[in-house]
């Protein structure tokens, strides 16, 4: 934690690392001698914690007297710091899934962008050329890794096609995902914040945001855009949808407001949308009297909390675990005939992915469900800007065993499928 303090202030000491800070050495000639670097970078900057921001730091890089420098002597040491750590994880994937052409792919995103980004290392903060060429930089570094998610999706794919699927190789790709997607977001975040804060325009639908977050998100607006979409979507394939039924609840009688990313909200409640309307719809007659879907909004002094409950049947509790699954979860593309296709979830990492985001500022997401009636999901957030940190994986030595233990022997009994046969203990008379 110290090194990450320090590389705040002054991103140009050393590390604790043996070898020297190549990237400020170096002059880079060519694009091969770059890349044949590129592993010792990656041990570098490995070294070093990311460093996790508040909200209130977010605030403060998009305040009046923001100072597009300092972010930028900040981010070519984060961003590295960020993607190399993760690198090393990708690294630890076992080979049958590491070397498919998919994670392939994803790699070779990973290494170029870290390339860009060290050119900027030798370069001066105080010329107006370096900081719009680096603005440019991410805003290339961003699309380069618009389809991670479909693509890291694809290769697990091909892997369970040769290798099948099992609980241990389950365990290790869910580990492994929810950290580098987690990781994933944080790094977007960290781009689309300096790319909106320092493009010099004010966003003219949402004026008063900073970049991205929004000091005053009003929950229950999000609440209703997030149904609208998911309704129109519903009412498109099955030809009706359910109604919504919103509550707000908190002491005093404002609309609830936190500091929030209000695109990270959408996406939850969007998804959490989708899958309540198909249940609700799967579970009753078509158009016949469907129980709306009630949303509950709560704030406390610590807590914002936002309960969806649907009347859909419920999930039997044995399979919630599976909803959040990446290797259980991930289905080939579709090949369903256009009238059975289904646009309301089911297939794809929206839930895993969305209980990623709730996480990313310490909150989270889960699912209580009663099998025969419906499900409650409940999103539960920081309510206070000062406990909304970013939650971000290091790659450690923790990590690394995480990797590397295989699961040990189980300690409970398998029950027999047949029951014992009590009559030969029975006692002879
Ligand atoms: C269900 C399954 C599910 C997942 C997520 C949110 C709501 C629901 N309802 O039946």
């Amino acid at each position: 934690n110290r090194e990450a303090r320090r590389t705040y202030n002054s991103q140009m000491e050393t590390c604790s690392c043996l070898l020297p800070c190549t990237a400020a050495l170096l002059n880079i000639h060519t694009a091969n001698s770059a890349l044949a670097n590129v592993p010792k970078h990656i041990e570098h900057f490995s070294k070093f914690s990311p460093s996790p921001l508040s909200m209130k730091q977010f605030l403060d890089f998009g305040s009046t007297n923001a100072c597009e420098k300092t972010s930028f002597v900040f981010l070519r040491q984060e961003l590295p710091v960020r993607l190399s750590n993760i690198m090393k994880e990708i690294n630890l994937l076992p080979d049958r899934l590491r070397t498919t052409p998919s994670v392939q792919m994803v790699q070779s995103w990973y290494v170029q962008s870290l390339m860009e980004l060290l050119e900027f290392l030798e370069k001066s903060p105080e010329d107006h050329g370096v900081l719009a060429e680096f603005v440019e930089t991410l805003v290339n570094i961003r699309n380069r890794h618009n389809d991670v998610v479909p693509t890291m999706a694809q290769g697990v794919i091909e892997y369970k096609e040769a290798f099948g699927q099992d609980p241990l190789t389950n365990q290790n790709i869910q580990y492994f995902m929810d950290r580098f997607y987690m990781s994933r977001i944080s790094i977007r975040m960290l781009i689309n914040q300096h790319t909106l804060v320092f493009d010099g325009a004010t966003n003219p639908l949402h004026p008063n945001t900073i970049g991205s977050i929004d000091p005053h998100c009003h929950v229950t607006e999000v609440v209703k855009d997030a149904f609208e979409s998911a309704k129109m979507l519903c009412d498109q394939y099955y030809l009706s949808s359910p109604d919504l039924l919103l509550q707000e609840l908190n002491s005093e009688n404002q609309s609830i407001s936190i500091v929030y990313v209000p695109s990270h909200l959408y996406h939850m409640l969007f998804e959490l949308f989708k899958n309540a309307m198909r249940a609700t719809i799967e579970n009753h007659n078509e158009g016949a009297n469907l129980p709306p879907i009630e949303v509950m909004v709560a704030i406390g002094g610590e807590d914002l909390s936002i309960k969806m409950s649907d009347r859909g049947g419920g999930v039997p509790f044995r399979k919630i675990e599976n909803l959040f699954s990446y290797m259980y979860s991930t289905a080939p593309t579709p090949q369903l005939s256009q009238e059975h296709r289904t646009p309301l979830a089911g297939f794809g990492y929206g839930l895993p992915i969305s209980r990623l985001y709730a996480k990313y500022f310490q909150g989270d997401l889960q699912l209580y469900s009663m099998e025969g009636y419906g499900t409650d999901a409940v999103i539960h957030l920081k309510a206070l800007s000062t406990d909304s940190v970013e939650r971000l994986p290091v790659y450690n030595k923790t990590a690394l065993r995480n990797y590397t233990v295989s699961q040990g022997a189980d300690d409970w009994c398998v029950p027999s499928k047949e029951p014992l046969d009590l009559a030969v203990f029975r006692l002879a008379k």
